[in-house]
């Protein structure tokens, strides 16, 4: 499989570790390979405070599909989520984001890659650094270890799931 992309999962309604579970399996079943998994993580909401806390992680896929392609298998898998739990304008059950494909970056409507604001938000970055403390953001100078350094609010992500196996499905058994 040609890409390497770095996909970003969140979640804040009903049986979160439900939906993730839902995403990691889905995700297998269209033509991506999970190649490598942080932890999942607890975290406070960031933006809009009125919600309740988010479980995040992040996971480093390959596969064939072009980036567009890739953009819309996520959000059909989004949109199967949201359509079980029938909650209309309220949190997400599920946030699929592009963080890094390849080292491209991709600047249109419907897709900006890297995600334009990954590198402010911790339960984006502690997750991804987790996976590759090296690696290294298209058109950003600093390390991923500094820009970790520099953000505020990292005691607002928590590790609630240790990664502790070779399968990322280890991580919902109790
Ligand atoms: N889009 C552009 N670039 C991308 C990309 N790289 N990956 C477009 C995915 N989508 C991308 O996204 C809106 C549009 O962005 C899409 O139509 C797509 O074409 P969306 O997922 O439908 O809407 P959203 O999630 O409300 O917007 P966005 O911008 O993804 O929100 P954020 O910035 O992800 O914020 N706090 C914690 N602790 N944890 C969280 O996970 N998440 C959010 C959502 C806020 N606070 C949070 C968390
Ligand atoms: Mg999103």
């Amino acid at each position: 499989m040609k890409n390497s992309a770095y996909i970003a999962l969140g979640t804040n309604i009903g049986k979160r570790e439900d939906y993730l579970r839902f995403a990691l399996t889905a995700i297998q079943d269209q033509h991506m390979v999970i190649n490598d998994y942080s932890s999942i993580y607890e975290t406070d909401p960031v933006g809009y405070e009125e919600q309740d806390r988010f479980l995040n992680m992040v996971i480093n896929v390959h596969t064939n599909l072009p980036p567009f392609d890739l953009l819309k298998v996520l959000q059909n898998i989004e949109l199967e989520s949201g359509r079980e739990r029938k909650i209309r304008w309220g949190p997400r059950t599920l946030d699929l984001d592009i963080l890094l494909f390849n080292h491209e970056n991709i600047e249109t409507e419907r897709l900006i890659v890297p995600h334009s604001r990954m590198t402010e938000r911790a339960f984006v970055l502690v997750p991804l650094a987790e996976i590759d403390q090296n690696l290294q953001i298209p058109a950003e100078t600093k390390p991923i270890s500094l820009l970790l350094d520099e953000l505020q609010d990292r005691e607002g992500v928590r590790i609630w799931k240790r990664r502790s196996g070779e399968d990322v499905f280890v991580l919902f058994e109790n």
